[in-house]
């Protein structure tokens, strides 16, 4: 824990639309009346039909939770329509392409063009309101028309990140049986194609055999790269779009309509398909991406995320186009061609609040100072982080010498299942530590309880409980409301339970510590544990399987995977490097593991629980203090681990 304290900057604080006076007073009413804060703040956007109730909320029970629920919008027009009339000739987004050649700008009018358009196609082929569409696509501006497009016609649109492999794809199909795909010939990543046809052509074979048919594939052309085709399946882009109006009416939504799903990863089972909705979740996203960049009106603003996260979706897409912001959408990687592309688009497009990830801060640092100062920056403001806990010696690189002491770092706690940013500083109002997410947005009421789900008060280290909801909350798992009322609602009566540890200081400055379940957080990639061991017992030598996560330099975490092999067979390095294309063949590349060590056995309980503790000390080659192993069934497994640890330092 980091003890420095850094004061409110002066030019941000002159600047700022929130001050320190400010955010505490706003902060107040919103816990004291979010009825009234809410009822206030949910103007922000247009509604055909004005709400009258506002919070309609229970953490208890079956769990219920709804937001303006008699307000009827539409998310696309939102970000859209509205801000045709002053902002029509606005750059909405930016493209920055893999190649730096590669570049384009989008009007709003132009985006509201190409959005009908593609409506229209959806319509065309039979996509209706409350339809699943899955979007499985590069960062390439279609990916964001797709979005908006479904938010346009009540469609409920579930992104599958692009780096996830047939298997993954088709598992999401198959869950929210969805069978519309959107997808495009190829990707192309650091001057690499990414075959996401083939992929997709794949995944609708194996989700066929789970039992959903998928009717139509809209395909992009991209690279222009050789794909198979099926005439009475495929559909291009390109043509379908040409054949149908620029205009297309938005469909009436409730606030409550369902506007995505999007896949994440928890402590056991398959991926959960978090469900957002409409109203609540633009209110907040736009809210929250006001206020903590500080956006102010004719800003560059730039996310690096892929609209595959829920930071594409929320800090890409809806929140900024809300805003009527310039949002800049970047296909590439940060080091190619080389190490200071992040930079020189940062100069090249003039931005000035750029958002990224610790995992990307971490190894740009490795590369050396000459990549960063070798571009201006001058136009760069305001910096964010998001994803993973961020080091406070990779807080300071970012602080001094990306945005050279003048840009206010804020450090965004969320997740998936928020809709936006819970934890944050405010550019203009929050004093900044190195480390600390620091203090909670409006309306949010963080606690920490400790396992017995007592409530800890003042400077404490606990679970990160979050104890009454804000409009931006997910709604349900979908198809599962019993899942959601488990996984976050049951582990602490009455509280929604966020999966990370956590600190709080004597300034009431929030620290998270990391998950403290199942959960592996890889280059700000979450994943679960089991999903990584479901697919090593899926290989045929492989018997049984525990995953940890270690730490890593770069990655923040890495995979550590205990492997036992079936009887006869015997480990080898050939092996592992099997394992490895099975689990990347299995997920994705983001699973792949770092270090696989074969071990005979896994130290069980009596009653076969395996103690990951134990597991976890020996990855990071602390076998020094395993604690107590009085209660494993055969305490001799532990010296053999010992013994052929993968991760001697
Ligand atoms: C937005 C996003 C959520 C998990 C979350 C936590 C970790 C995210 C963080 C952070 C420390 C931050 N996390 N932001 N930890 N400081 N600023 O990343 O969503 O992919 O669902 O991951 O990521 O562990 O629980 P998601």
């Amino acid at each position: 824990m980091s003890a420095k304290t850094y004061p409110v900057l002066k030019d941000a604080k002159k600047r700022a639309l929130i001050d320190t006076a400010t955010y505490q007073k706003w902060y107040k009413q919103s816990v004291a009346d979010p009825e009234a804060f809410w009822g206030e703040h949910g103007k922000r956007i247009d509604w055909f039909t004005p709400y009258t109730k506002v919070k309609n909320t229970s953490f208890e029970g079956k769990v219920s939770i709804k937001w303006f629920e008699d307000g009827v919008t539409n998310v696309s027009t939102n970000c859209i329509d509205r801000h045709l009339e002053k902002r029509g000739d606005q750059v909405a987004i930016i493209w920055e392409g893999d190649n730096p050649y590669d570049d384009k700008k989008i009007t709003y009018r132009e985006l509201y063009e190409h959005v009908c358009r593609l409506a229209n196609v959806l319509k065309a082929n039979g996509v209706k309101k409350g339809d699943r569409v899955t979007i499985y696509m590069p960062m390439i501006p279609e990916a964001a028309y797709a979005m908006l497009a479904c938010a346009r016609i009540g469609a409920v649109h579930s992104i599958v990140f692009g780096g996830f492999s047939p298997d993954a794809l088709a598992g999401r199909i198959v869950d929210c049986s969805s069978t519309f795909v959107i997808t495009a010939d190829e990707g192309l990543r650091g001057g690499k194609p990414i075959p996401l046809k083939a992929n997709t052509d794949r995944a609708i074979e194996i989700a066929k055999r789970g039992g959903v048919d998928v009717k139509s594939v809209l395909v992009v052309r991209r690279t222009g790269g050789k794909v198979n085709w099926f005439a009475e399946r495929d559909i291009w882009y390109h043509q379908a779009v040409t054949g149908v109006k620029a205009d297309c009416p938005a469909a009436k939504m409730k606030a409550e309509d369902p506007l995505f799903i999007l896949y994440t990863s928890g402590s056991t089972g398959k991926p959960k398909g978090v469900l957002h909705t409409t109203g609540g979740y633009l209110v907040y996203a736009s809210m929250t991406h006001q206020y903590v960049f500080d956006y102010h009106d004719g800003d560059i603003y730039w996310c690096t995320a892929d609209v595959g996260w829920v930071t594409g979706h929320s800090y890409i897409v809806y929140g900024p186009l809300a805003n009527g912001a310039t949002t800049l959408m970047f296909e590439g990687v940060p080091t190619y061609p080389d190490a200071g592309r992040l930079w020189d688009v940062v100069d090249k497009h003039q931005v000035n609040i750029f958002y990224t990830a610790p995992t990307a801060i971490r190894a740009l640092m490795g590369q050396g100072d000459q990549f960063v100062t070798r571009a201006s920056r001058k136009s760069l403001r305001t910096l964010g982080s998001v994803g993973e806990p961020i080091n406070p010696e990779a807080w300071e690189w970012y602080y001094h010498i990306v945005g050279e002491d003048r840009c206010p770092v804020v450090d965004t706690w969320w997740q998936t299942e928020t809709g936006g940013i819970l934890i944050s500083p405010l550019p203009g109002a929050t004093a900044l530590k190195p480390g600390s997410a620091t203090l909670p947005f409006f309306g949010v009421q963080p606690q920490l309880v400790d396992n017995e789900g007592n409530v800890l008060e003042g400077a404490a280290d606990g679970n990160l409980c979050i104890t009454d909801s804000w409009p931006g909350q997910m709604r349900t798992v979908y198809g599962d409301h019993e899942r959601f009322i488990q996984t976050y609602f049951a582990t602490y009566k009455g509280k929604y339970f966020t999966g990370d540890g956590c600190r709080r200081d004597k300034d009431g400055y929030y620290w998270i510590t990391g998950r403290v379940d199942d959960v592996l957080n890889v280059s700000g990639h979450r994943m679960g544990t089991a999903e990584v061991e479901s697919a090593l017992v899926s290989h045929d030598s492989v018997a049984e399987a525990a995953v940890v996560g270690y730490p890593h330099d770069i990655k923040g975490q890495g995979i550590y995977c205990y492997v036992t092999l079936m009887a006869g067979e015997t480990g080898s390095d050939e092996l592992r490097k099997e394992l490895v294309t099975h689990v990347r063949k299995e997920i994705g590349a983001i699973a792949a593991p770092d270090k696989i060590q074969f071990s005979p056995g896994l130290p069980k309980t009596r009653s076969g629980k395996i103690m990951r503790r134990i597991l976890r000390k020996i990855a990071e080659d602390d076998f020094g203090a395993l604690g107590d192993t009085s209660t494993l069934a055969d305490p001799a497994v532990v010296d053999d681990l010992i013994a052929n640890r993968q991760n001697k330092k």
